[in-house]
């Protein structure tokens, strides 16, 4: 007989950049969701999986809560509606070093309207002394979603193996969802084009990060010892594009640069990098491209 396991979908909601991203990482392990200091980096739901001998966490990570204002914007939040309505339990992520606000409020009676468990992580406490820390432990408990209030540190990883622990507790028992080996649910192409945005978001300001798609349409794995990966990074006007190409394109130069260690720390092979910026006015209000690009 196979031993009992168990298995379920935990849900992270929370206001744009808490930190959602970083946490899913650190409970899988590994970057399986791209992180910036730019809000609204996170446009898919993304299942970041973390297995133990007998329980498997999926963990779906989901764009902030936000006001949508386009297209692009009103799918990223349907998207978080449909996933906190299909999840075993849900986790409320605030960050502690901006404390509780209306926002999290928002997000917090949904949650306790939705009906399944809330549990809350108050990250960034790397950024907090003793009472600062305590003060917003306090705060986010009087959200009243739960009793189950956590400190964690996303980035350093203080308080997350407790909070996972916990997690696993909550899970109804049933078979894996996925391999033991996998830690992400996203098809090859968008995690190659997730890192390359990475790069590009490191690098941008202001509007241009939210202008900015990364599409990977070739992936070559002919030659063994290196892989050859074609990207195109669309912007929406031509202000964009040139300031993405930068004077004498040093600036795609350096996202290139930055983006191929990226590929190849994740395809463990060397990579060649094609990359290329391309003007794609309105990629953000199409429907039909919106679909291609499995943001939905
Ligand atoms: N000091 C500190 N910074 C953190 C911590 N966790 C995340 N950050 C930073 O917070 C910023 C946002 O992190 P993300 O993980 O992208 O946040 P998010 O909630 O996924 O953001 P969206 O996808 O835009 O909703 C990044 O600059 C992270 O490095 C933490 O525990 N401590
Ligand atoms: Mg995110």
């Amino acid at each position: 007989m196979t031993p009992a396991t168990r298995s379920g979908f935990v849900a992270l909601a929370g206001r744009p950049n808490v930190g959602k991203s970083t946490l899913v990482n650190g409970m899988v392990g590994r970057k399986v969701a791209i992180v910036s200091d730019k809000p609204q980096t996170t446009r898919r739901a993304i299942r970041g999986v973390a297995t133990g001998p007998d329980w498997q966490l999926v963990l779906v990570d989901l764009p902030g809560v936000q006001r949508p204002r386009d297209p692009l914007t009103q799918r990223m939040q349907k998207r978080v509606v449909a996933e906190l309505a299909d999840c075993d339990a849900a986790l409320l992520v605030v960050n502690g070093e901006e404390g509780v606000g209306p926002g999290d409020r928002f997000i917090a009676s949904a949650l306790l309207a939705g009906g399944a468990p809330v549990v809350i992580a108050v990250n960034k406490i790397d950024r907090l002394d003793r009472t600062g820390a305590v003060q917003a432990l306090t705060a986010a408990a009087a959200l009243a979603v739960g009793d189950d209030v956590f400190p964690v540190s996303a980035r350093s990883g203080q308080g997350v193996d407790a909070l996972v622990q916990h997690l696993v507790g909550l899970l109804p028992s049933g078979p894996f969802f996925f391999g033991p080996e996998d830690t992400s649910d996203q098809p090859l192409d968008v995690r190659l084009a997730e890192l390359v945005r990475e790069q590009v978001l490191r690098r941008t300001f202001q509007e241009v990060p939210h202008a900015v798609e990364v599409v990977v349409d070739d992936v070559d794995t002919s030659n063994p010892g290196v892989t050859a990966v074609r990207a195109l990074v669309w912007v929406e006007a031509a202000s964009q594009k040139s300031i993405l190409i930068g004077s004498g394109g040093h600036m795609v130069k350096a996202i290139g640069t930055a983006a191929r260690k990226e590929l190849e720390r994740e395809l463990g092979t060397r990579v060649h990098l094609d990359l290329s910026v391309r003007l794609r006015r309105g990629w953000r209000g199409d429907d039909r491209l919106l679909d291609r690009l499995g943001i939905e």
